[in-house]
């Protein structure tokens, strides 16, 4: 099938780089969003998120009037839904952004439309799409209820693209299709052919929302992995690094590496979907979660134990830390969700810490980080600070000589200086 027109409804982290892959290959993109703000840079040409490669793509795309952005929504061929899944305080998840995308997409559905969720959902969301549907359209009839003649196909495939590396993997990626009708999966491979070069992949709705839980809490599991190893290296007086290396020299071995806990806004998250449907068996799954959620609180009590030794053994009053990166992970500038910003954060709470924070890829820090602490470039951290701790393994620390960290307190949660001879 043709598609004339194409709705991505929410213009985040997928939406947009996926709203804009598609203009590029010169379909008509309307991009739907809540937040008038958005709305207005992305018309502008400019992008509110950095992702390599976004800006330029996105620039062309609109000038060309390939993608325009709007708040109210328009009739279209396709509706692809990629609005935020988060959980509510008990960890049950919040799918509150699906049912008001629904609500708003409602009204302009026509019969022969196609609608994918394509936002990290628990298994069921997709029918349940379906359904909340018919009840604002009962002049149209849809899947869950009248299978492979529905005036409406709906799917789940879900996105699975690595932040940093977005554009990049919305082509190589293959693509899982769950069409809640086999008719709805034909037609949802139609759309993706648009600029999927990787594999399709066919199975139900369910199965498919399971599959992208799945991918998620595997890579949670293994990284709690990693993190239990690192506390038990300490406590036993072993390096976790080297540890790591040698046991991954093993054939059938392939150990993740421990960090200062699990950031981000989908492996932190996406387990707790798994746990909240079936509590009682996914016990690892919970145990996992636990680890990673926890080690941000060790890494804050090993800072704290430093600094009780410094003012001990040499007297000082006020212990200066330096904090090495605060993003998620290396080379990104996203703080969402970081636990370096977390350990920061905690740390500037503890009388008599001052905390001098090094991003290299932010300019200003965000609010929720309380007043104590200080942006500082990495040079000026480490030669000031009495306690340096390694968050973030950012390319650019290389950068730091290692005489500048002599005489200090070493931290360092990623290993980013194993095997290497401090002075
Ligand atoms: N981390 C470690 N040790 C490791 C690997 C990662 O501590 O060995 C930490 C990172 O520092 C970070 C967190 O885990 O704080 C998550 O980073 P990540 O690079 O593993 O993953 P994300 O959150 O950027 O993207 C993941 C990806 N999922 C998988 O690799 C299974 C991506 O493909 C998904 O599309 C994305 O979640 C998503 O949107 O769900």
């Amino acid at each position: 099938m043709k598609f004339g027109s194409i709705c991505v409804v929410g213009l985040g982290y997928i939406g947009l780089p996926t709203a804009a892959i598609i203009a590029s290959r010169k379909h008509r993109v309307i991009g739907l969003d809540v937040n008038q703000n958005v709305v207005d840079t992305i018309n502008g040409g400019r992008s509110h998120i950095v992702e390599p490669d976004l800006d330029e793509i996105l620039r062309v795309a609109v000038s060309e009037g390939y993608l325009t952005a709007v708040t109210e929504a328009e009739p279209a061929d396709a509706f692809l839904i990629a609005v935020p899944t988060p959980f509510k305080n008990n960890h049950e998840p919040d799918v509150s952004y699906i049912e008001a995308a629904v609500k708003a997409i409602a009204p302009v559905l026509q019969p022969g439309n196609l609608v994918i969720l394509e936002s990290t959902s628990p298994v069921g969301t997709t029918q349940k799409i379906s359904e909340w549907l018919a009840l604002e359209r009962p002049d149209m009839t849809f899947p869950h209820a009248a299978g492979n003649e529905s005036d409406i196909r709906v799917s789940h495939c879900p996105e699975r693209v690595l932040p940093g590396k977005i554009l990049q993997e919305l082509i190589t990626n293959d693509r899982v299709i769950g069409g809640l009708t086999s008719r709805c999966s034909e037609l949802s491979k139609d759309l993706y052919e648009i600029f999927v070069e990787g594999q399709f992949v066919f199975t139900d709705a369910q199965t498919a929302e399971m599959c992208k839980l799945t991918e998620n809490s595997f890579r949670d599991v293994n990284i709690a992995f990693a993190n239990e190893l690192s506390l038990i290296c300490d406590k036993l007086g072993i390096e976790v690094w080297e540890l790591i290396k040698l046991a991954n020299l093993h054939p059938r071995v392939d150990i993740l590496q421990p960090g200062p806990g699990v950031g981000g806004h989908c492996i932190a998250v996406d387990p707790w979907f798994i746990i909240h449907s079936a509590p009682e068996e996914a016990k690892l799954i919970k145990q996992a979660r636990l680890v990673n959620d926890g080690k941000p609180t060790w890494v804050m009590e090993k800072v704290a134990a430093a600094a009780a030794l410094l003012r001990r053994r040499d007297g000082l009053k006020t212990i200066r830390v330096a904090c090495l990166g605060l993003a998620f992970k290396p080379d990104i500038d996203d703080l969402r969700e970081s636990p370096a910003l977390d350990i920061c954060a905690m740390l500037s709470e503890i009388a008599a810490i001052e905390v001098l924070a090094v991003e290299p890829h932010i300019e200003s820090l965000p609010d929720s980080i309380g007043r104590n602490v200080k942006l500082t470039s990495a040079q000026q951290a480490v030669a000031q600070a009495d306690v340096v701790v390694l968050l973030v393994d950012h390319t650019a620390f290389q950068d730091i000589p290692l005489d500048s960290l002599s005489g200090k307190q070493i931290i360092d949660v990623r290993g980013f200086w194993s095997g290497k001879i401090l002075p």
